[in-house]
């Protein structure tokens, strides 16, 4: 007999007791066990994949409170997050790294023991009086080479239930695993909670990383990017068990897009947070595989990805029913939907930018909201919050890609880097090469903070691939393993750079409408196939007007101004010399291991621009061009 599992059987009921025993894995046993030990929780109750303990967890989140069933439609329940946890926290999360080691000065991260002692003393005794819930999951399909296993416990019913709907169930691989599987674990308590269910203690918010021993440790926090660990935590531990292993764990979403002749062509898309990656996915008439966290591998030579997930926990900001038809549609359907932070009125949710008027007052994420009301330091509170959520399953999605589940994944054809870049980058352009993809358009995408995470919005910043904020190795190690992973190729997917935020110079309003990156896709597309000829600018391919002007009609019913092309694709040559710079001093700055091709190929880029100015000026109409 397992001296763990004895240890903690005076917690668990006979069946929960069966399902724990029915796992070999000796680690397994020891996680909870020690979880046990540390948090204290009354009971254990062992989440196994049958429908049964799934429906409880849903009961329970709304039992506990922690979720309220106050909605008109069947299956939708509202969660509130406290004011000062509706993001991402950058400040609160940090690797865990030993003495002497350095990961990268663009890194947060804190002396491993140190770290240890600090959360492990925010941890003791944190579920007494509730139950530990043990959850496991599969990340990516289940029984792929694609897979990774992850265990959870936590004692909050709301993040066991978005696990439900996000990820793939682990419980039987876990039962049938080699007893020596590695998996990762995730360790997480909401703390102490006021009658609202939101921690009382947000000061003593923690999520430590600590590779060493591939665990997570969340506490004091209920938001999902922070508690439900298999998103954006394990996601780290994932990036650097890749780099062992030569594959790519990236933020990125996959979609088929569909061609002429009825051809699916699969592309990812690697955007911060809040740049339009989940409604790209979701574009109508092409089809949804992933929308956040996808894991590459070079199978046969060529790039075979899976979506980690299998829900999506996405922005409801701006989901009306002209830009996101089909998910707009969903949220006003039945079905399992936890809506987050949103304004809750007799029985219906309401968002910021939802197409229709919102109420007055009703419920928010400060309690009883009134228009007016204040939080403490006088700011206004706004009806819901900007970075409020709704979490639903893939398969929920009219669209949702019939491959999600395919052990294989799908081969990947394009990779597209965008970010919120207001000044430079041209809206849609294609790279060079692969290397040249990776340096100028991934490692340098620049974009602006948003509400996804706590702090100051609209600061410019570097964001590598848009993986700055998870990254857990140095940074120019990632960059030489994406460019080593393309060089093995025998068919590298074609890299492409977007833009949906270039403004207009002169009045500082936006030159694309959201609706216009589906016209980007297509264009992609048809340049993956070789169907469409393009320009040759100094920061990459350009489209021609005419191949534009055709897919603006086919696509979207629009007619297309080459006015407005002309001022889209025009190459701003002091805005890209100054994000050159930028770049530069970033990687100078920061990052000691940068390899020398970032400044080799940011050299030619200058080069280039220089060059051209010479012929023709500042700003470059991409009549210029040739093809
Ligand atoms: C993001 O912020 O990139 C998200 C949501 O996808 S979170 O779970 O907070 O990471
Ligand atoms: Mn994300």
């Amino acid at each position: 007999m397992n001296g763990y599992l004895e240890a903690v059987r005076p917690k668990l009921s006979q069946p929960d007791y069966e399902k724990l025993s029915a796992i070999t894995n000796p680690i397994v046993l020891e996680f909870v066990a020690k979880a046990s030990d540390l948090c204290n929780p009354e009971k254990i109750f062992i989440c196994s994949d049958s429908a049964e303990d799934i429906a409880h967890v849903g009961r329970q989140a709304i039992a506990a409170g922690e979720e309220k069933a106050i909605l008109n439609l069947p299956g939708h329940t509202v969660h509130f997050d406290g004011l000062y946890d509706q993001g991402r926290d950058r400040q609160a999360t940090k690797y865990l790294v030993p003495r002497g080691v350095h990961l990268s000065k663009a890194l947060n991260q804190i002396d491993r023991q140190e770290g240890l002692a600090e959360v492990k003393a925010l941890l003791r005794d944190s579920m007494r009086g509730r139950t530990m819930i043990v959850r496991f999951i599969s990340l990516g399909p289940q029984d792929s080479v694609f897979t990774i296993l992850g265990l959870q416990c936590t004692d909050s019913w709301y993040v066991a239930h978005s696990e439900d709907i996000l990820f793939r169930p682990g419980y039987e691989v876990f039962r049938r695993a080699e007893p020596n599987r590695e998996f990762l674990r995730v360790l997480h308590s909401a703390g102490n909670l006021n009658e609202n269910m939101v921690s009382v203690e947000p000061e003593k918010k923690r999520i430590y990383i600590d590779h060493m021993d591939n665990t997570i440790y969340s506490a004091n926090t209920q938001y999902a990017g922070n508690s439900v660990g298999f998103k954006k935590l394990a996601f780290r531990l994932a990036i650097r068990k890749a780099h062992y292993e030569g594959w790519l764990a990236e933020h990125m979403m996959l979609m088929g897009v569909h061609g002429p002749g009825n051809r699916k062509t699969y592309f990812a898309g690697a955007f911060p947070s809040a740049c339009g990656k989940t409604s790209t996915a979701m574009l109508p008439g092409e089809t949804i595989l992933g929308d956040d966290i996808a894991y590459l591998r070079n199978i046969d030579s060529v790039v075979r990805a899976v979506n980690v997930e299998a829900g999506i926990f996405g922005i409801i900001q701006d989901i009306n029913p002209t830009d996101d038809p089909l998910i707009f549609q969903v949220l006003n359907s039945p079905g399992e939907i936890i809506f987050s932070n949103v304004l809750v009125k007799d029985g219906k949710p309401y968002w910021l930018g939802m197409g229709s008027e919102l109420p007055k007052e009703g419920l928010n994420f400060s309690g009883k909201w009134h228009e007016k009301k204040k939080d403490d330091n006088g700011e206004e509170i706004p009806p819901a919050h900007k970075n409020a959520r709704y979490t639903v399953a893939l398969k929920a999605v009219e669209n949702c890609d019939p491959e999600l589940n395919n052990p294989q994944g799908i081969e990947l054809s394009g990779i597209m880097y965008g970010g919120r870049d207001t000044k430079a980058y041209v809206p849609v352009q294609q790279s060079f090469s692969w290397e040249h993809g990776i340096i100028a358009y991934g490692a340098s995408l620049e974009t602006e903070t948003t509400f996804a995470t706590i702090g100051e919005e609209g600061i410019p910043e570097i964001n590598m691939m848009s993986i700055q904020d998870f990254i857990s190795i140095p940074l120019g190690q990632n960059i030489r393993n994406n460019i080593e992973f393309g060089k093995k190729l025998k068919k590298a997917p074609i890299i492409f750079g977007v833009n949906y935020f270039l403004k207009d110079k002169s009045n500082g309003k936006f030159l694309n409408t959201p609706r216009d990156k589906h016209v980007w896709i297509k264009w992609m597309e048809l340049r993956v196939h070789d169907e469409v000829e393009a320009l040759m600018s100094p920061t990459g391919f350009l489209p021609k007007y005419d191949d534009l002007r055709l897919l603006f009609k086919q696509v979207l019913g629009k007619d297309y101004a080459k006015e407005d092309y002309i001022k889209q694709f025009t190459i701003r040559v002091p805005e890209n010399l100054g994000k050159i710079e930028r770049v530069q001093r970033f990687y100078q700055e920061n990052v000691t291991d940068t390899p020398l091709e970032l400044f080799g190929i940011l050299y030619l880029q200058r080069k280039r621009l220089l060059k051209a100015r010479q012929s023709f000026g500042d700003y470059i109409s991409p009549e210029n061009f040739e093809g």
